[in-house]
């Protein structure tokens, strides 16, 4: 692999690139009219226009991404995550051009794409699931299913993720209702309505596994990562690792199950299995079959580059660890500073970077792309930086947060800098495990101010 093509913007641009110049590998930038002055532009050896501002017709284009590919050279491309990351087709159509896609085979993003297909797929290896039922025919076979499953249950897309087309139902009455318009939010967001039914878990854990494969059949996992502070978009605000309060044999079970997990996917790149944990349970949630926006929470654990070897397994090459040569050492936690207003319900903030102060130090890292006068254009996600910090404790990690967090200073749009701060200050947080609902008792308004 001599040259990479990186189908991304933003600060998970730059990461790709930092990766594969490390490994001698030249890279390829594109970027939409709306990101000419954005620094992953700047920071790789070429760079393409693709289209306007609109990502549909930018970085989702994939005959104006391709071109680029092939005019540059290119042999391979890094989707990063969001974009065209989990769209098997692109997958393929990158296969059809001679072009590497770095990441899982198009039959994994497929299958895990699906969402009851997924559960079915983890359900006959064995993997704990959520008790429930596949694709329903009607809102009369839901209310069926969910009067023998018992209330409370949810209602979720199997074309979904990430919270759309989702309702939690708590009584027969609410069935129908619930079914119709879930089934219209996920035709409208993914041109498919087909949803399934299951066993709603109250108050649970969001924890995830890192894993990664190679061609060869070797799958390590990489620990896990709890993510329970999410926004009410469930959009992760804060992850750490390992995720605290969970006892040794739950976390073991976890790491055995992830594996189970890939294995039976025979996955070979890197990827994340999802979990809910309530008490000792964990059931299997989804899988993202792409590299996660808090993928250096474990990197900074475990001290591996996960993007380096996602390249490395991609060209044809062995993992360059095995399981044994894993040891999480320590504590990490990473914050998103978004440019949002935590106070108008994290409302994006669109705006210019006035001045931009961001934290350093040991074990201190800081993956951005916002430099002082960078306008943040409306049409793309939010993330300006990710902070993380690494301790020998958790409050050794958390304290050191506190410290970056305040040394933080980002003039111009409102950000998550100050909430984020008041959570690793917050009591409750500060004792560990909180759930996925943690957020919503937060007071964000209060919270907002920056010191
Ligand atoms: C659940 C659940 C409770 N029980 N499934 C949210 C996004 C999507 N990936 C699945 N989600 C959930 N599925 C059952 N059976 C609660 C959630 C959920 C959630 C999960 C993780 C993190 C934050 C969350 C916030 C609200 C709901």
């Amino acid at each position: 692999m001599r040259k990479i093509l990186i189908a991304n913007r933003g600060e998970i641009a730059l990461r790709v690139n930092r990766a594969a110049h490390e490994l001698g590998i030249a890279t390829v930038a594109i970027f939409s009219e709306a990101d000419r002055a954005s620094l992953h532009v700047r920071s790789a050896d070429e760079a393409y226009c693709v289209g306007p501002g609109p990502a549909a017709r930018s970085y989702l284009n994939i005959p104006n991404i391709v071109s680029a590919a092939l005019i540059s050279g290119a042999d391979a491309i890094h989707p990063g995550y969001g974009f065209l990351a989990e769209n098997a087709r692109f997958a393929e159509i990158c296969a059809d051009h001679g072009l590497t896609f770095i990441g899982p085979t198009p039959e994994a993003i497929s299958t895990m794409g699906d969402k009851a297909r997924a559960k079915a797929m983890m359900a006959a290896a064995k993997v704990p699931i959520t008790p429930g039922t596949g694709i329903l025919e009607s809102a009369a076979d839901a209310a069926k299913a969910a009067a023998k499953i018992g209330f409370p249950v949810m209602l979720k897309a199997t074309a979904g993720g990430g919270g759309k087309g989702m309702r939690v139902v708590r009584a027969p009455g609410e069935v129908e209702h619930a079914y119709a318009t879930a089934q219209a939010e996920a035709e409208a967001n993914f041109k498919n309505g087909a949803l399934y039914l299951e066993k709603f878990i109250e108050q649970p854990r969001h924890v995830e596994v890192q894993v990664i494969g190679d061609t060869f059949g070797n799958v390590v996992h990489v620990g896990e990562r709890d993510c329970s502070v999410q926004k009410p978009s469930h959009q992760k605000l804060i992850e750490e690792a390992p995720a605290p309060a969970l006892g040794e044999r739950v976390r073991e079970r976890l790491h055995g199950v992830a594996l189970t997990a890939a294995r039976a996917a025979r996955y070979t790149s890197a990827g994340t299995l999802e979990f809910l944990v309530s008490g000792d349970d964990v059931f299997f949630m989804e899988m993202n079959t792409r590299i996660q926006v808090e993928h250096p929470v474990s990197e900074m654990l475990y001290g591996v580059d996960l993007v380096r070897e996602q390249i490395r397994v991609a060209a044809g090459e062995k993992l360059s660890f095995s399981q044994k040569d894993l040891k999480a050492r320590g504590h990490a936690i990473e914050c998103r500073i978004n440019a949002e207003d935590p106070s108008q319900n994290f409302a994006p903030a669109a705006g210019t970077m006035r001045e931009v102060v961001l934290p350093g130090g040991y074990g201190v890292r800081v993956d951005s792309h916002a430099y002082a006068g960078l306008a943040i254009p409306p049409f793309y996600d939010s993330l300006i930086a990710k902070i993380v910090a690494w301790g020998e404790t958790r409050e050794q990690a958390l304290k050191r947060m506190e410290c970056a967090l305040r040394e933080t200073y980002i003039d111009g749009v409102a950000t998550t800098a100050g909430i984020c701060l008041a959570i690793v200050r917050d009591e409750r947080f500060r004792a560990g495990g909180v759930s996925i609902d943690f957020l919503n008792h937060f007071d964000a308004a209060a919270a907002a101010a920056h010191p």
